[in-house]
């Protein structure tokens, strides 16, 4: 039978603003309930980062978290993934205030550095409601995101090695994936591990057919059984790609983080109806989608007892 499809969702992230969507959850009772929801529509994985109640700028301090992550916990099973890659603007020191003191089961991974572009939505019409968000997206022109050989070492020591988290390896460009290869080769993660495949931020590989097969091909090369393979792409390319992805036998990650759209010019009112869209398409094509404890076991978790809210 074929594997079953482990549905991701990330809840807010912090590519989006939130004059961009009324619908992007900001304060930590609209991430907690949207986050709720994604999970009972089907989602086993929630990507999760914090925001300002207020402004709804991305926010690193842990008590945020902590307003949210015991709400979830209490309503669902679905594994908790914290971002490390946090805000566009903060340290990688704040981007762990989270992780390092929840210990989730599963965090973010940025496996390179890169351009992280946002700017072109800065410039999008929008009725602005934040003097934030504008300063804050055109930043990106001159934004590098840090995820350098330490730095990636050092989330890997005190998250993976300290506490036993492991990571959805976000992979952005094909020599993301070699940057994954040699902390493979060097037994610093060890199999099973997730990698995400992510097409169609400006600054890494694009949201074209033949980059898709291509990054698969690597992956499989790279890494063969060792890996569970995931998809998300940006924007409208986010529900073509996830479906792609579940067709090859991979996983898929939907949310208002990767997309605010549920089809083309249409916002989407809600994570959850991003998830039960991909979920549809999945059970369509024959397959079948994972529950949050199947998920645990394909990725090897240490399971929910183990982090510390
Ligand atoms: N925003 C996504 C493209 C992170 O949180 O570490 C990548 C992401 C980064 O999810
Ligand atoms: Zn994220």
């Amino acid at each position: 039978m074929a594997k079953k499809v482990i549905i991701s969702c990330a809840i807010t992230g912090a590519i989006h603003t939130p004059s961009m969507s009324p619908h992007l959850p900001v304060t930590p009772a609209e991430i907690a309930q949207s986050a709720i929801e994604a999970a009972e529509a089907g989602a086993a994985i929630l990507h999760l980062h914090a925001r300002d109640p207020v402004s709804g700028r991305p926010a690193s301090d842990s008590s945020l978290y902590a307003e949210f992550l015991p709400v979830i916990n209490a309503a669902t099973d679905a594994v908790m993934n914290l971002t490390t890659g946090g805000g566009l603007t903060m340290t990688v020191e704040e981007r762990l205030e989270g992780p390092l003191r929840f210990k989730p089961e599963m965090c973010s991974l940025n496996m390179g550095s890169m351009n992280f572009a946002i700017f072109p939505l800065a410039e999008r019409p929008t009725d602005w409601k934040h003097e934030w968000e504008q300063p804050y997206l055109r930043g990106t022109k001159d934004f590098i995101f840090r995820n350098t050989f330490g730095d990636i070492e050092r989330i890997i020591n005190l998250l993976g090695k300290d506490h036993g988290t492991r990571f959805e390896h976000e992979c952005y460009d094909v020599g993301h994936l070699y940057n994954l290869a040699h902390f493979v080769d060097r037994k610093l993660i060890e199999p099973p591990f997730l990698i995400q495949t992510i097409f169609g931020i400006l600054g890494g590989i694009s949201a074209d057919w033949e980059n898709l097969a291509f990054m698969k091909a690597t992956a499989d090369r790279l890494f063969g059984d060792a890996a569970e393979w995931s998809v998300l792409a940006a924007g409208r390319s986010q529900m073509p790609f996830a479906t792609q992805a579940a067709m090859r036998g991979g996983h898929v990650r939907v949310g208002l983080e990767d997309s605010l759209f549920i089809e083309r010019g249409k916002l989407s009112t809600s994570n959850s109806e991003q998830v039960r869209k991909i979920r549809t398409i999945v059970e369509d094509l024959g397959l079948q989608i994972a529950t949050p404890t199947e998920a645990r076991a394909m990725l090897a978790l240490k399971g929910r007892d183990l982090v510390q809210l």
